[in-house]
C-alpha cells in the first residue's frame, strides 16, 4: 500500500497551522509540512511537530468505562449509553432540566460543538459553556460593546503590514509561535514593536519598547497612553467624528492619567509610556495584539475596552496593518463560541435571553420549546454544583479539575454531583472523578471544520482510525442524544455543516466543498462570498454604524501583596506544554524539555527567602499550597513570581474572584508566600 498525505489542522493552539499526516497501512508514520498554508507557510512549533506522539500513546482511552469503587471497569457502548441516559434523565426528572449542565470543548470541531450545544438546549437546559470562559470571555463582552464584533479584526499575515505592533499581555513567541514570523517580516521593513508584560519573555526579546508593568495595571497604562495621545494632538479627529461616539466623555475621564501618575501605578518609566504612545499613534498602521495578560483579570472587560479605546482614537481599525487582535487560545475556541456553546449565546451570537432567538431556533430545530438563557457559565456551573443546585454534568474535552481556579473547590464540586460523565482522549484528573468515561477519537482520527484565531474556517481530514472502541465526538454526541430520545441523526460532519450553513449567518457560505486547502474567513454570508479577512472597514455593527468609546477607570486587582502573602503570583504558559497538560505531558519529546512544575522567583527575593536555584519550595495562598522547584531569574521583577499551569498543583493556588461582566477568573494575580522545604 502506498503512502497517502492527509491534510489536517494542528490540535493545539488557535494559530491553526496546517500539516499533512503521512499515513501508510492505516498508520500515521510522520508529518509533512504544508508550504502553501496561508498562516504557517510550512512552519510548525515544537507542539505541532510532536502532535503524532499523542495518537499512539498507550494511555489513550479505548473503551467506555464505569466507576467501580475507586477504579473503573470497561463496559460496552450500549451499557455506557444506558448509564448516561439514566444519569441525566434522573436529574431532569427529579430536579428539572436546569439541574444539568454541559461543558463543550474548544478542542472539538465546529460540527461537534454545534451538536453539543443543540443537545443541551433540546434537553431543556440553558447551561452550556466552553473554556472560552476562562480565556476570552472579556473579549466577547468588551469588543461586542465597543466594536460590535468580538473577532480578531485583521488576518494573521496582515501583521506584516503593520508599522507599529503593540503586544500587551501576550507571550505569542511561546504560545502562538508561528505568528512571530509575521512580526519579523514587519520588523524587517522597520516596524516598531512594543511589548507590555510583567515578565521578560521570548516575546519581549522582539521589543523595541518594553513596558514591564506591575500585574493588573493595564487600564492605567492604556489610559496613560491615551492621555498622552490626546494631549499631544496625535488623535485621528476625522476618524473619531465619522466612526465613533463617546470621545468627549473619554477625554474628560483621562485627566488624571498623566505619565507620572501612571508610572507610579504601573512601575513603568513615564518616558517609556510617552514613547509607546507616540509610536502607536504616529505610525501609519498600528495593530494591538493581546491575550491572557489582558483578559484573565477581575477587570478583564475593562482592559479590553481600554484597548478598543486606544485603537479608536487613533483610527487604527478597518485597514491593512491595523486592528485589535485578541489571540484565541485553543485550536477551535473561536468556533466553539461561533457555534453557540456559550451560556449567553445561541449559534451565530444570537442572544440567549431574547425571545426572538428562542422562536428562531425552535422553528429551525423543530423543537416545541427551548430554554431562554443566559445559562450558567463554566465557573458558575462549578459553584452551582458545590451548592447542590446542579446535579449532573456532561463534560466534553475539558479538564476543569486542573484548569479551573481554586481547583480543590472545583474537585469538591464535581464530587458532589449525582452524576458526572466525561468524554476525553485521555484519563484526565476530571475523568478520574466521573461515573462514566467515554473514549473520544483525537484530531487525525476524525474529520470536521475548525476556526482559527483569525476566523479562518479550515477542514481537517481523517487520516487514521481511532484506537479500540473510541468514537468521534460527533458520533458519541449523536448516540447520547438518541439514548435520551432526541433525534440527532447525522451521518457525517459535512451534513452538520450543511445545517450550520442554514442557521449561522456568518457561516452561510462556508460549505464543505468550498473549504479547499486554505479555508474561508467568516463572515461569509453567501455561497459566492469570498469571506471577510478585515472587519470594520465600512463601519461597525452598532447604532449608526459607530463604535463606542467607553471610558474605564483603573481599579486594582482583587489581591495585593500583604504582610502574610508578600508576593504576587502570576500564572501562564510555556512553549512546550499545553494548558492542563493532559496531551503534552504524554508527549515524550516535550516532557524531556520541561518535566516538572517550577516557580520563577527573582534572585533578590530568593536571597531573602534563603532559596537557591533548584530548591524545592512550598507556595501558599489562602486557597491552599503546592510544591514546585525554584527557578531563580531576573525575568520577573522583585515581588512577582510566575508558575506555568501545565502540571497539577498550580491552580490549587489561584483565586476564584471573577470579572463581574465576563465571569472570567483572575488567574493572573494571586497574593502568595513561598518557603523552602527542608
Ligand atoms: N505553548 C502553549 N501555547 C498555547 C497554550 C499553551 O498552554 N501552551 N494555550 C493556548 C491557550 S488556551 C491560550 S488562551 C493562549 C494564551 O496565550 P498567552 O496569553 O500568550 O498566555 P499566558 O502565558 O497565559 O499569558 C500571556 C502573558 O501575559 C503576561 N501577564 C500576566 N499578567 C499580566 C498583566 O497583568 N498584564 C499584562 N499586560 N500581561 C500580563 C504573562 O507574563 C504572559 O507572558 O495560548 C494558546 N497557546
Ligand atoms: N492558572 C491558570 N489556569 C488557567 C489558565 C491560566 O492562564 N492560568 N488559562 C485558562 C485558559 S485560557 C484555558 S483555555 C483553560 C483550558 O482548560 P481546559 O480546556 O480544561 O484545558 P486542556 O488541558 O486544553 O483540556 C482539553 C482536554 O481536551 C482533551 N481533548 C483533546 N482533543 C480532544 C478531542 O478531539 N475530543 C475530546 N473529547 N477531547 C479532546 C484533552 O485530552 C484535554 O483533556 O485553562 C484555564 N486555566
Ligand atoms: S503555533 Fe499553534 S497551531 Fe501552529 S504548530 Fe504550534 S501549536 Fe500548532
Ligand atoms: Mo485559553
Amino acid at each position: 500500500m502506498t503512502k497517502v498525505l492527509v491534510p489536517t489542522v494542528c490540535p493545539y493552539c488557535g494559530a491553526g497551522c496546517g500539516f499533512f499526516i503521512a499515513a501508510e497501512k492505516e498508520r500515521a508514520i510522520g508529518i509533512e509540512y504544508m508550504p502553501n498554508h496561508p498562516v504557517s507557510e510550512g512552519a510548525l512549533c515544537s507542539k505541532g511537530n510532536a502532535a503524532l506522539e499523542i495518537l499512539y500513546h498507550q494511555e489513550r482511552l479505548t473503551s467506555p468505562l464505569k466507576r467501580r469503587g475507586d477504579g473503573f471497569s470497561r463496559i460496552s457502548w450500549e451499557e455506557a449509553m444506558q448509564l448516561v441516559a439514566r444519569g441525566l434523565c434522573d436529574a431532569i426528572k427529579k430536579y428539572g432540566p436546569e439541574s444539568i449542565a454541559l461543558l463543550s470543548s474548544s478542542k472539538c470541531s465546529n460540527e461537534e460543538n454545534y451538536l453539543i450545544e443543540k443537545l443541551a438546549r433540546l434537553l431543556g437546559t440553558p447551561n452550556v459553556d466552553n473554556c472560552a470562559r476562562l480565556c476570552h470571555a472579556p473579549s466577547v463582552v468588551g469588543l461586542n460593546r465597543t466594536l460590535g464584533a468580538a473577532g480578531m479584526t485583521n488576518p494573521i499575515p496582515d501583521i506584516a503590514n503593520s508599522r507599529c505592533i503593540f503586544i500587551i499581555g501576550s507571550n505569542l513567541a511561546e504560545n502562538h509561535p508561528v505568528l512571530t514570523r509575521w512580526i519579523h517580516r514587519a520588523k524587517d521593513v522597520g516596524a516598531v514593536v512594543i511589548v507590555a508584560d510583567p515578565r521578560v519573555t521570548h516575546t519581549s526579546w522582539m521589543a523595541d519598547v518594553f513596558l514591564q508593568l506591575q500585574p493588573g495595571t493595564d487600564v492605567a497604562l492604556l489610559n496613560g497612553m491615551a492621555h498622552v495621545i490626546i494631549k499631544e494632538g496625535l488623535i485621528d479627529i476625522e476618524y473619531i467624528s465619522q466612526w465613533t461616539r463617546g470621545f468627549e466623555e473619554f477625554r474628560e475621564s483621562l485627566k488624571d492619567y498623566t505619565p507620572e501618575k501612571v508610572s507610579e501605578i504601573t512601575g513603568v518609566a513615564a518616558s517609556d509610556i510617552v514613547r509607546a504612545a507616540r509610536s502607536y499613534a504616529l505610525s501609519p498602521a498600528s495593530s494591538i495584539l493581546y491575550s491572557m495578560g489582558i483578559t484573565q483579570h477581575r477587570t478583564g472587560t475593562d482592559n479590553v475596552q481600554a484597548i478598543s479605546n486606544l485603537a479608536l482614537i487613533c483610527g487604527h481599525l478597518g485597514k491593512p496593518g491595523t486592528g485589535v487582535m485578541p489571540l484565541r487560545g485553543q485550536n477551535n475556541v473561536q468556533g466553539a463560541c461561533d457555534m453557540g456553546a456559550l451560556a449567553e449565546f445561541y449559534p451565530g451570537y444570537k442572544k440567549a435571553d431574547d425571545p426572538n432567538t428562542i422562536n428562531y431556533f425552535s422553528s429551525a430545530w423543530g423543537a416545541e420549546s427551548l430554554p431562554l438563557g443566559p445559562g450558567l457559565t463554566a465557573t458558575e456551573m462549578i459553584d452551582a454544583a458545590s451548592l447542590g443546585e446542579v446535579k449532573a454534568i456532561y463534560i466534553v474535552g475539558e479538564d476543569p479539575a486542573n484548569s479551573d481556579p481554586c481547583s480543590e473547590h472545583a474537585r469538591q464540586a464535581l464530587n458532589r454531583l449525582d452524576f458526572l460523565v466525561v468524554q476525553d482522549i485521555f484519563m484526565t484528573a476530571t475523568a478520574q472523578l466521573a461515573d462514566v468515561v467515554l473514549p473520544a477519537a483525537a484530531f487525525a482520527e476524525k474529520e470536521g471544520s475548525f476556526t482559527n484565531t483569525e476566523r479562518r474556517v479550515q477542514w481537517s481530514h481523517k487520516a487514521i482510525e481511532p484506537p479500540g472502541a473510541a468514537l468521534s465526538d460527533l458520533e458519541i454526541v449523536c448516540k447520547v442524544g438518541r439514548s435520551l430520545g432526541i433525534d440527532l441523526s447525522y451521518p457525517d460532519a459535512a451534513s452538520v455543516l450543511a445545517e450550520i450553513n442554514r442557521f449561522v449567518p456568518q457561516y452561510a457560505g462556508i460549505t464543505r466543498e468550498r473549504l479547499g486547502r486554505s479555508g474561508l474567513v467568516w463572515p461569509c454570508p453567501s455561497i459566492d462570498h469570498p469571506g471577510t479577512p478585515i472587519l470594520h472597514s465600512a463601519g461597525f455593527k452598532l447604532a449608526d454604524g459607530r463604535a463606542a468609546i467607553l471610558p474605564v477607570l483603573y481599579r486594582p486587582a482583587a489581591e495585593d501583596a500583604s504582610w502574610e502573602y508578600p508576593l504576587i503570583l502570576t500564572t501562564g504558559r510555556l512553549a512546550v506544554h499545553h494548558n492542563a497538560g493532559s496531551m503534552t505531558r504524554r508527549s515524550p519529546s516535550l516532557m524531556e524539555r520541561e518535566p516538572d512544575l517550577y516557580v520563577e522567583i527573582n534572585t533578590a527575593d530568593a536571597l531573602r527567602l534563603k532559596v537557591a536555584d533548584g530548591d524545592e519550595v512550598t507556595i501558599t495562598t489562602p486557597r491552599g499550597e503546592t510544591q514546585a522547584y525554584a527557578r531563580l531569574t531576573d525575568r520577573v521583577k522583585r515581588g512577582v513570581v510566575f508558575m506555568p499551569f501545565h502540571f497539577p498543583g498550580t491552580n490549587i493556588l489561584t483565586s476564584e474572584i471573577t470579572d463581574p461582566d465576563a465571569k472570567i477568573p483572575e488567574f493572573k494575580v494571586s497574593a502568595c508566600k513561598i518557603s523552602r522545604r527542608d
